[in-house]
């Protein structure tokens, strides 16, 4: 099966932006490789570790010593998510570019769910059908989500849900320059509106976290998510521009 529907060997360069996964990373990078194998995928694999101070670099060392499709592009400091897969993306080298989270929380195979898609569009961004996280972290996204719609007027079902396809021809227009954090999702979205680009949503499962901690339990997260929702509201009514740049600020 192959990205645009043919029948020819899927090229696919998958990304992964990884902060302090030290307890996953190899089990997803393992998993992903076994994906590969299996659908015969043309497949390189893309970590960017975004200043990882807990033994994520020597992991990926190691492995990447072990595997020639794996590349790994480091951040000496932690960025932020929207940054590390900005660069991911940036050193893709194959047809199809996918990126998903390195905690495990989705399974590169689940990307089959989005691929007959690409036939006829060139991003496809999932749905997570029962979001497998806790309360708080649901109801932010909620709100963000309302808010993205309304201010950006864009309107997929999930923004931020961290698995997502594109055509690599396409990363030169929807590359977002504002964004470092969790807006990097809205910031393409805001862009394929602009450029007429279509997209299309496929459902995909969203599985428990099985070991580290999600950032998004973190108080300072869950108030720079406050943060941004609250730049992104004073600015309501401005140029959506001006809206990303507010919020790139207050990211810094
Ligand atoms: N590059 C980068 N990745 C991050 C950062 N924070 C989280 N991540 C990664 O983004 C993904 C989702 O993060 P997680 O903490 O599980 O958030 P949640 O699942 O949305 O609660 C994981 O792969 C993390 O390693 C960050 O500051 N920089
Ligand atoms: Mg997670």
């Amino acid at each position: 099966m192959g990205g645009g529907g043919s029948t020819q060997q899927l090229s696919l360069s998958l990304i992964l932006p990884c902060f302090n996964e030290v307890q996953n990373i190899e089990n997803t990078i393992r998993d992903v490789q076994q994906w590969f194998a299996e659908d015969g995928v043309d497949g390189q694999i893309v970590v960017c570790n975004d200043g990882s101070i807990d033994g994520t670099r020597a992991v990926l060392e190691t492995l990447q010593a072990q595997m020639p499709n794996l590349k790994v592009v480091h951040h000496e400091k932690n960025q932020g998510y929207g940054a590390s897969v900005r660069s991911g993306c940036d050193n893709a080298d194959k047809t199809w570019v996918a990126f998903m989270d390195s905690d495990g929380q989705f399974k590169a195979r689940d990307l089959r769910r989005l691929l007959p898609l690409t036939q006829t569009v060139d991003f496809v961004t999932g749905v997570r059908e029962k979001r497998a996280d806790a309360f708080q972290r649901r109801l932010n996204s909620r709100l963000y989500n309302m808010l993205v719609h309304v201010v950006l007027g864009v309107h997929p079902a999930d923004i931020n849900c961290g698995m997502k396809i594109f055509r690599r021809s396409i990363w030169q227009t929807i590359r977002p320059i504002y964004a470092t954090g969790a807006l990097v999702n809205g910031e393409m979205f805001y862009a394929m509106k602009h450029a007429g680009i279509a997209w299309k949503e496929a459902v995909v499962p969203h599985y428990p976290r099985v070991a580290g901690s999600p950032t998004g339990a973190n108080l300072g997260v869950i108030l720079r998510t406050f943060k941004e929702l609250w730049r992104l509201k004073r600015a309501r009514g401005a140029a959506a521009t001006k809206v990303a740049e507010s919020v790139a600020v207050s990211l810094g």
